[in-house]
């Protein structure tokens, strides 16, 4: 029988990126699909937890009137402002209590894409012994595909769950499969 889940052991981290309501059907800044990955994701925070590896989940959250929203000069609608509801998490989604979560993009006059960005999780990561990083989660053309590049920089071997992430833009998946492999990413499926 094939197995639903990847290995896991304590030299691994499973980085679950942005999975927040404003990214789900329904919220300011839709991914089709979003909501979707909850079940998948939730199964291998268990296989990954239960293996011994940490479990980290980052969130976007920025501060009322970020640089990144339209109104501002901005490509983006306004999503993910602090402590609203749009910002919180999915509520179907399990994080183990051992998770740990990581704020990104809260500079007023700047955005951030990649949980790595100005929040010291490498140098935490390192300082924990992991030594491989698996990415899935929201969205995969953005935050998720700048958070795998970083991974790789940052010189942890690197795995994006391509079924456990999805895009804002379904015309970008190609390029983004390609550009993530030929950075050295680990493409899973
Ligand atoms: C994201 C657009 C704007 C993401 C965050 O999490 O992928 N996308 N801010
Ligand atoms: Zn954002």
């Amino acid at each position: 029988m094939s197995q639903l889940t990847q290995d896991y052991d304590h030299r691994d981290a499973l980085l679950v990126v942005d999975m927040q309501n404003d990214f789900c059907p329904g919220g300011a800044l839709a991914v089709a699909g979003g909501d979707a990955l909850v079940p998948g994701i939730n199964a291998e925070m268990d296989a990954a937890q239960r293996a011994g590896a940490l479990v980290v989940a980052s969130r976007d959250w920025h501060p009322v009137d970020h640089a990144s929203f339209a109104h501002r000069g901005g490509p983006w609608p306004v999503h993910c402002v602090q402590d609203t509801p749009g910002a919180a998490f999915h509520a179907d989604l399990a994080l183990p209590e051992t998770t740990i979560r990581v704020s990104k993009a809260t500079a007023f006059d700047r955005d951030a894409y990649s949980a790595f960005d100005d929040t010291g999780l490498g140098d935490y990561l390192r300082e924990r012994g992991i030594e491989r990083v698996t990415v899935c989660g929201l969205a995969l053309d953005v935050c998720v595909k700048a958070t795998t590049l970083d991974a790789l920089r940052e010189g942890f071997a690197t795995r994006l769950l391509e079924d456990l992430s999805a895009a804002v833009d379904p015309d970008a998946i190609e390029e983004c499969r390609d550009t993530l492999a030929d950075a050295g990413a680990e493409l899973c499926r």
